[in-house]
């Protein structure tokens, strides 16, 4: 049986860097798997969360996912805080994870660069990030390209664990698409479009006006060449914006590069906003509809159950091999 499992962070608004790695695709792939969509909230307070906003936003991503069209009825959504084996097992595999390892973490690393005061839960949250997979036995993890070291660790501490306790957790694969698994800010194609990036007109945000969104592809860098064209290493901006627009309109590179050809980039970028407006538009609506339903609960309770159900199996099989006294 294969196996999904995968989650966005309430740390910040959802942005279409979010959407294009991992939200579209959850959409694709639940057809094809038993899924699991979880809310990682406890990998948000690694870095510090007002509590009203991660109140918020979580219930926002939620919101986001089913409007995005995740089906409750054939997916399982719940949010982390609300299974309390994730922290259990984190504890366990922690024991199996190398500090050295930890260290090396490029997500650690960008995070943690320039403050004075980093959290420990920061440096052992890919640690916890295992745990979310390995519960689940996940075959399957679609992420962005960002993740994949983190995916990496997850299957070197569930091999560690198997060869000294017997074989107990699934050894994942990650899915990175090829082409949207990398959204770059529109200000700089050097940095990867964040959520936790200040700077406002480097992110289109799923939840901006339509005015929002046209105002910032026009103020989008660019090149001077002038030419539509996809080449990451000689024109990255452009090339960043054709991937957004392949995301979006769900169409092939090649296809845009020969509908834009000698057109320039005001017309492109022009058109491209409206192409992402048109894929926003009835996500926002449904958003709206759902965030403060009675539904929006139900869903997440039933979730976190179904959840639970699976969870504790692992964990237990887990503690009994280690050796822990269970009843
Ligand atoms: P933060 O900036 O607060 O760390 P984030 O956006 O990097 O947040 P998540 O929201 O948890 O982190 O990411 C959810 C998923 O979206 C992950 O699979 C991640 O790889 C993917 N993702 C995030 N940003 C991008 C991006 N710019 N391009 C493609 N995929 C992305
Ligand atoms: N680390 C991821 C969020 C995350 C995740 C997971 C993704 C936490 N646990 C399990 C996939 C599977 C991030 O920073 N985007």
């Amino acid at each position: 049986m294969k196996r999904l499992l995968s989650g966005i962070k309430p740390s910040g608004d959802l942005n279409i860097g979010g959407y294009g790695g991992a939200l579209r695709q959850y959409v694709k792939l639940q057809h094809d798997y038993e899924s699991f969509f979880f809310i990682p909230d406890y990998h948000a307070v690694t870095v510090y969360q007002d509590p009203k906003e991660l109140h918020e936003r979580t219930r926002d991503v939620a919101a986001l996912y089913l409007a995005a069209g995740i089906d409750p009825g054939r997916s399982t959504i719940f949010l982390q805080s609300q299974v309390p084996a994730h922290t259990e097992l984190g504890w366990l595999l922690e024991t199996q994870a190398h500090f050295g390892e930890l260290k090396r973490m490029t997500q650690f690393k960008e995070k943690s660069e320039g403050k004075d005061v980093v959290s420990s839960a920061l440096f052992t949250y890919p640690v916890l990030m295992a745990a979310d997979v390995l519960l689940y036995q996940a075959t399957h993890v679609p992420v962005g390209d960002d993740q994949k070291q983190h995916l990496e660790l997850t299957r070197d501490v569930a091999e560690r664990f198997n060869k000294r306790f017997g074989l107990t957790f699934t050894l994942p694969e990650p899915i990175i698409q090829d082409i949207g698994s990398r959204i770059m800010g529109l200000d700089d194609p050097g940095k990867k479009m964040s959520k936790s990036n200040p700077n406002q007109n480097s992110c289109v945000l799923l939840m901006d006006s339509p005015d929002d969104i046209r105002r910032k592809f026009s103020k989008a860098v660019t090149d001077s060449e002038g030419q539509v064209r996809h080449d990451w290493e000689q024109k990255p901006a452009v090339s960043n914006l054709i991937e957004i627009y392949s995301v979006f309109a769900d169409e092939e590179i090649a296809v845009i590069e020969r509908r834009y050809e000698g057109q320039g980039y005001g017309v492109f970028k022009k058109e491209l906003a409206e192409v992402v407006i048109q894929k926003l538009l009835p996500i926002q609506d449904k958003y709206r509809q759902l965030v403060d339903s009675s539904e929006l609960d139900r869903i997440l309770i039933d979730g976190a159950k179904r959840a639970a159900d699976v969870a504790s199996d692992t964990l237990l099989a887990a503690k009994k091999a280690m050796g822990f006294v269970t009843f």
